[in-house]
């Protein structure tokens, strides 16, 4: 039976809006755990990881905040999350806001690395989450964690990576929120990135299997950082940072299937879930229903679902 480890990161001193520390209860309570038991996982929930108070850490950036939070957030989750990788077959890292990837990531690729296998990343977003300390105006560090873990410089303030992500490793899909310094950034950089005009014109199975088959060929394994943000606002209201033009119903799950499918996916990021903001838990729901899919659930056995 495969083994999928639930780690409850209620981080949310990389947002501007509080809320995102509720997200790993919200999701509990939409039924996660136990969808994945039914699908046939044994889930070990290891409950929520937590920090201890942290003296204030001022930057020359004058816009970030909690920086020391979020720092000694993504060591705890580096930690967590390497082994976690170790000793389940794909975990499942709850949100809590999108600076939590700078740790998961940086912890899965450490146990990919001593496994002798490269990291890919799926990252499903509206944002690229470019930005360096330097560049952030905002300040929130839920911006940063894609440029910390491709290795850029900048970060003496977060621990020291073991292992970066080769950014043509990582693929972009929903990208519609883009800020100059990261614009700048990507021009620079082999992210695969593929924003909403793109996925309009292509659909989403098209540029997925192509990464797929990269992932494949190189013996990879895959990391898969789910945003929020990266569905419509209008199906997906639970997130402090909505930008209109989302991923549809139909499109996030077919990546989910797809995903499914092709059985290369090692670790899961649910990020970003502000359930202040959700309504009714349909958000939540949804996250569920689209993790379900990504771990099994499916409507027809394929077999049957075509005709002679
Ligand atoms: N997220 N680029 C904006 C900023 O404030 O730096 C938005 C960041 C959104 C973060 O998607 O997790
Ligand atoms: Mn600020
Ligand atoms: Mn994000
Ligand atoms: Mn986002």
């Amino acid at each position: 039976m495969p083994k999928t480890i639930l780690i409850g990161a209620p981080i949310q001193s990389g947002a501007a809006q509080p809320g995102c520390l509720m997200g790993p209860a919200s999701l509990r309570t939409a039924g996660l755990p136990a969808v994945l038991a039914e699908l046939g996982w044994q889930v070990e929930d290891r409950g929520d990881l937590a920090i201890g108070a942290q003296a204030a850490r001022a930057h020359a950036n004058p816009a970030i905040h909690d920086l020391a939070e979020t720092a000694a957030w993504i060591g705890a989750l580096t930690e967590a999350a390497y082994a976690a990788a170790r000793e389940s077959d794909r975990p499942v890292f709850l949100g809590g806001d999108h600076a939590l990837a700078a740790g998961t990531i940086a912890g899965v690729a450490r146990a990919a690395a001593e496994a002798g296998a490269p990291l890919f990343v799926l990252w499903l977003d509206a944002h690229t989450d470019l930005h360096t300390l330097a560049t952030t105006e905002s300040g929130n560090l839920h911006g940063t964690p894609v440029a910390y873990l491709i290795g850029e410089e900048g970060f003496s303030d977060y621990p020291p990576l073991s292992h970066p992500v080769a950014p043509e490793n990582i693929c972009m899909m929903g990208i519609r929120s883009v800020d100059p310094a990261e614009r700048a950034r990507l021009r620079a950089c082999p992210i695969e990135v593929h924003d909403m005009r793109a996925l309009d014109e292509t659909g989403v199975l098209a540029p997925l299997r192509a990464f797929l088959a990269r992932v494949r060929a190189a013996g990879g394994r895959l990391h898969v950082s789910l945003d929020v943000d990266f569905l419509d606002p209008a199906i997906a209201p639970a997130v402090g940072t909505t930008v209109p033009g989302g991923a549809t119903f139909r499109e996030a799950h077919l990546i989910m299937e797809e995903l499914c499918d092709a059985g290369l996916v090692t670790s899961l990021d649910l990020v970003e879930l502000n359930p202040f903001l959700d309504e009714r838990g349909r958000t939540a729901k949804l996250l569920t229903d689209l993790t379900a899919s990504l771990f099994g659930r499916r409507v027809l056995d394929r077999m049957t679902r075509s005709f002679g």
